[in-house]
């Protein structure tokens, strides 16, 4: 079975994603998500200008291999756009040999090891009682895991936080690019942090969750790499009384090593990983234990066959996976990530909040959230459908993440 044909859908309901699309000659149709949140082009274009031409003729059984024959083969190793690029090919060939097996891609991974995969949503508020608010309609819609991120005071907006003033009063808990208004050139908004009012506000708003939730509720919190090693470890130990299910991305880890100080002063669990692309990423974080959860997700670390190596090497030092959910990834990225969440042993959490309307319009999906749990479905594959004709009506539109400033006007770390 051949690869025949090797389509790059661009498509913007409301955010852009881009999808590539194998056709075999069987006439079987892979999807695979290569979605980089704010650089899209720039991965469509590797798929589209120098991995199409060298897939089309290949084997679309050969996995491995095509892995191996990308990664190495572009001679340029690791990278976001080279493994988003990877990470499409990688889950198209998955989702075909799936189909062409007649069964869900869990079953192929080596079948489920739970009855669902355990979500956390995005609660978030202005101030606390409306982050208390939010809590509790993440509740009623079934979550049993909550991530909490306020405003802080004296600050105008903080990303990640629904309802900023710089979202122009809408919510925005799905932490969007941004787009610019009309006529204007696209360019980040530009936020003022300010640390130290950070560090005295959290541990006050995990205060207020408590009293009011009870000690059950898994609480998350996401840093976002805003911290140095130092103020990591104060946080992680002021909010040690909280018992969080895990602190977020509380350092930039490109530098590993600094996790070992903030490894060394608290208990709070760490997760990190949503930048990363590669397990050399993680090569000192795992083998020294500096952390408790992998964040990677499928669609940004070179696809289900690297995020499974990586999770098995993972495991041997107790570490568990929390992949990356936001609604940048696909919902083929994210039904990839399903899939792999009820396969491995070493599963811990997965984070979700459900795409827009639209996007679930062109995006059909086999897979569901009740109870708080993900179920990848029973559909062949990946169990993803893409309106192909409907997808190319919504047209790319540039949108970037916001960028830090401190109080000064220093360009401070995201
Ligand atoms: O900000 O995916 O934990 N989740 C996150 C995400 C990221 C976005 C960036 O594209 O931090 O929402
Ligand atoms: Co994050």
């Amino acid at each position: 079975m051949r690869i025949d044909a090797v389509d790059v859908v661009v498509t913007s309901p409301g955010r852009n994603f881009v999808t590539l699309r194998l056709t075999t000659s069987d006439g079987v149709v892979g999807l695979g998500d290569a979605t980089l949140n704010g650089r899209e082009l720039a991965v469509a274009s590797y798929l589209r200008d120098h991995v199409a031409p060298l897939l089309v003729g290949r084997d679309a059984h050969n996995i491995e291999d095509t892995w191996q024959y990308l990664y190495r083969g572009a001679y340029w190793r690791r990278g976001p756009v080279t493994m988003a690029a990877i990470a499409a090919v990688d889950m198209a060939l998955w989702d075909i040999k799936a189909k062409v097996a007649g069964l869900p891609l869990y079953q192929l991974l080596g079948g489920a090891s739970r009855t669902g995969a355990l979500a956390y949503g995005h609660a978030s508020g202005r101030d606390i009682p409306e982050l208390l608010d939010s809590v509790r309609e993440h509740l009623a819609l079934g979550y049993r895991a909550i991530r909490v991120q306020t405003g802080i005071p004296g600050l105008d907006s903080v990303y990640g936080v629904a309802a900023s003033s710089a979202g122009g009063g809408e919510r925005y808990d799905y932490e969007p690019a941004r787009r610019s208004a009309q006529g204007t050139p696209v360019r980040p908004v530009e936020e003022v942090w300010d640390t130290r009012a950070y560090l005295r506000h959290v541990p006050t708003v995990f205060e207020a969750v408590r009293s009011e939730f009870g000690p059950e509720l898994p609480l998350l919190h996401d840093a976002h790499h805003r911290l140095t090693p130092n103020q990591a470890a104060q946080l992680g130990r002021s909010l040690e009384p909280y018992k969080l299910f895990w602190l977020e991305d509380c350092t930039p880890a490109e530098n590993q090593e600094g996790l070992r100080r903030v490894r060394a002063q608290t208990t709070t669990p760490l997760a990190i990983g949503e930048v990363f692309n590669s397990v050399y990423d993680y090569q000192t974080l795992i083998t020294e234990q500096l952390i408790d959860y992998v964040r990677s997700s499928v669609t940004h670390s070179g696809g289900i066959t690297a995020l499974r190596k990586l999770m098995d090497f993972a495991a041997i030092y107790q570490i568990k996976s929390g992949f990356h959910g936001p609604t940048d990834v696909s919902p083929v990225g994210m039904a990839a990530a399903l899939h792999l969440d009820v396969a491995i042993h070493n599963f811990g959490i997965q984070e979700y909040m459900k795409h827009n309307a639209q996007t679930l319009d062109l995006f059909r999906t086999s897979y569901s959230f009740v109870d708080g749990l993900l179920d990848p479905g029973e559909a062949p594959g990946l169990g993803v459908d893409l309106d192909l004709e409907a997808a190319r009506a919504f047209e790319y539109t540039p949108a970037y993440l916001p960028v830090n400033r401190l109080l000064d006007g220093t360009m401070h770390d995201w």
